[in-house]
C-alpha cells in the first residue's frame, strides 16, 4: 500500500523537476526573509536567480547545528513569529537547546510524512497504535501521534516510563502496532516474556527509530514478539521522525525527496560525492515554511541508493548508518555529546577534566558509565566524603545531559592520557 502514489512513485526526471522548482522558491524565500542566509549567499556572490535546477544546489552554503544554536531562538525564522504554531527542541546540546519552529503547513507535511512511513509499514486506519516515544520537546511522541491520527489509526499516547501500564493496555486494548525506540521495544519484549504474556498480545508491527540499531536487533524483536519491525529515521532539525522509513523489501530507508533533498558529502572536503559512496548525509528542506534549512549537515554517515524499489517507490534509499562524523552518541534515545560531561564536571569542585565514558548495551539497555579522576585528597578522606562527591557528579551529569550515568571516581593519572587528542569515549555497542 502506498499513501501518496503521485509523489512517492514519480519518475526520476519528475522528481528532479519538482525539486528544482521547490529549491528555487525556497531559496528566494530564505534570501528575502532570513538575514543569516542572505548574508551567507552574498558572501558567496550568489543570488536566488542563480538557483534554477536541483544541480545548482552545490553553489549554496551549508548549515550546521552551531548555526542553529547561534541563532536561537528565532534567528532563522522565514515567516513572522505569529505564523508559528509549534516548537520542538533537540536533546543533547550544552546550554541552549536547538529550537525548531513549525507553521501549520509544516505540521501538516510532517504528519503526512509519518503517515507515509506508517503506511509503508503496513498500518491502516484499522490499526491501534501505542506511541512509546517520549512526548514533549522531543519530536518522537508528537510526530508519531500526528502521523497515526492522519492515517486514521487509533492512537494510545503512552509516552515512556511505565512499561507495566503499556503492557496492560497493549493486551486490554488489543494494540496492533507500536512506535518506540528499538531498545525500549526489546525491554518490553523481556517484560512480556518474564510474565508469560507474549501470546496474549495482538501486536503486528513496530516502527522503531531515534537511535542506531542492527539487523540482529531487528531479528530479535521480530522473533520474540512475532511481529514485523520497520526502521524510521529523522532528526529534529529537519522535522522529526518520518524523514525516511524502510519498506517491506528492506533495501534502505526511502527518503521523502519531494520535501527533503538528500546529498552525500565528504565530511572534510565538503564536496558532493557520487551516488552510492559513503559520506555524510546532508539535507535541504524543500517545502518547510517556518525554519527552512539549506544543506544541513546531519553528521550521520551513510550512502544513498537510487533506482525503483520492488515496492514501486522511486525515492532514494538511505543505506545502513555507519556512525557519525562528530562525537555525538545516542544513549537510550538521547543525544549525548562528551563535551556535556566536561561541562557538568566544571560545576563540581574537586573533579578534574580527565574523564572516560564507556557506553555498552547490556540486556538490550544502553549503559552509560563515566570514570572521572578526582583530586588525591579525596582518597585519604572518609568514604562518606568521596560518596558525596560521587553523587554530586552524578546529579550534575544528569542535569546537563538529561540521562543518568553510573559514575566512578578514580585517582589522578589512572585514565588514558595522550599527547594529542585524548580519547574520552569507548562505544562497545557495535552498532555498525
Ligand atoms: O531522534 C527523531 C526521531 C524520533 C526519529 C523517533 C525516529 C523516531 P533527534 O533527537 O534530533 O531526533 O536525533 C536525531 O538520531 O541524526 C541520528 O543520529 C539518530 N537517529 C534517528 N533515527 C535513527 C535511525 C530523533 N532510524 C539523530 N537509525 C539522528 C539510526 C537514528 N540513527
Amino acid at each position: 500500500m502506498i499513501w501518496n502514489e503521485t509523489k512517492e512513485c514519480m519518475s526520476r526526471d519528475e522528481i528532479a523537476n519538482l525539486q528544482g522548482k521547490r529549491l528555487h522558491s525556497q531559496i528566494s524565500r530564505v534570501y528575502h526573509n532570513v538575514e543569516f542566509y542572505r548574508k551567507k549567499m552574498q558572501q558567496l556572490g550568489i543570488e536566488p536567480g542563480d538557483i534554477q535546477t536541483i544541480d545548482d544546489i552545490v553553489k549554496l552554503p551549508f548549515t550546521t547545528y552551531e548555526d542553529l544554536r547561534d541563532n536561537y531562538p528565532y534567528g532563522l525564522l522565514a515567516v513572522p513569529r505569529t505564523e508559528i504554531v509549534r516548537v520542538q527542541a533537540s536533546s543533547g546540546t550544552t546550554g541552549k537547546p536547538k529550537l525548531l519552529c513549525y507553521t501549520r503547513k509544516d505540521i501538516d507535511i510532517w504528519s503526512e510524512c509519518v503517515a507515509r512511513a506508517m503506511t509503508m509499514a503496513g498500518l491502516t486506519r484499522d490499526d491501534i497504535l501505542q506511541v512509546g516515544y517520549g512526548y514533549g520537546l522531543f519530536t518522537g511522541g508528537l510526530g508519531a501521534h500526528y502521523g497515526a491520527e492522519n492515517l486514521g489509526a487509533m492512537v494510545i499516547p503512552m509516552s515512556t516510563g511505565n512499561t507495566q501500564k503499556l503492557i496492560t493496555m497493549m493486551i486490554d486494548c488489543e494494540v496492533t502496532a507500536i512506535a518506540c525506540t528499538p531498545s525500549y521495544l526489546l525491554h518490553v519484549a523481556e517484560a512480556l516474556e518474564a510474565q508469560g504474556l507474549v501470546d496474549k498480545i495482538k501486536l503486528k508491527y513496530a516502527i522503531c527509530g531515534a537511535e542506531p540499531w542492527t539487523d540482529a536487533m531487528r531479528d530479535q524483536i521480530e522473533k520474540r514478539l512475532h511481529i514485523k519491525a520497520f526502521d524510521i529515521y529523522g532528526l529534529t532539525e529537519i522535522m522529526g521522525p518520518g524523514v525516511a522509513c524502510d519498506c517491506e523489501y528492506r533495501k534502505g530507508l526511502h527518503i521523502y525527496e519531494d520535501h527533503f533533498y538528500p546529498e552525500i558529502i565528504h565530511p572534510e572536503t565538503l564536496e558532493q560525492l557520487p551516488h552510492g559512496e559513503l559520506g555524510e548525509l546532508c539535507i535541504t528542506t524543500l517545502t518547510k515554511e517556518g525554519m527552512p534549512l539549506i544543506r544541513y549537515r546531519t553528521r550521520d554517515l551513510t550512502s544513498l541508493e537510487y533506482g525503483k524499489c520492488d515496492c514501486g517507490r522511486t525515492m532514494a534509499r538511505i543505506q545502513r548508518f555507519r556512525g557519525r562524523s562528530d562525537d555525538m552518541l545516542v544513549i537510550r534515545g538521547v543525544n549525548v555529546f562528551p563535551s556535556q560531561v566536561e561541562h557538568a564536571l566544571l560545576t563540581v569542585a574537586g573533579t578534574t577534566p580527565n574523564y572516560f565514558i564507556t557506553v555498552d548495551r547490556v540486556n538490550n539497555n544502553d549503559t552509560f558509565d563515566v570514570a572521572i579522576e578526582v583530586e588525591e585528597r579525596f582518597f585519604s578522606d572518609e568514604v562518606r566524603v568521596l560518596e558525596k562527591l560521587r553523587s554530586d557528579v552524578e546529579a550534575a551529569i544528569h542535569q546537563v545531559v538529561g540521562i543518568k550515568a553510573k559514575v566512578k571516581l578514580v585517582e589522578p593519572n589512572t585514565l588514558p592520557h595522550s599527547e594529542g587528542k585524548t580519547k574520552h569515549v569507548e562505544d562497545k555497542r557495535k552498532l555498525v
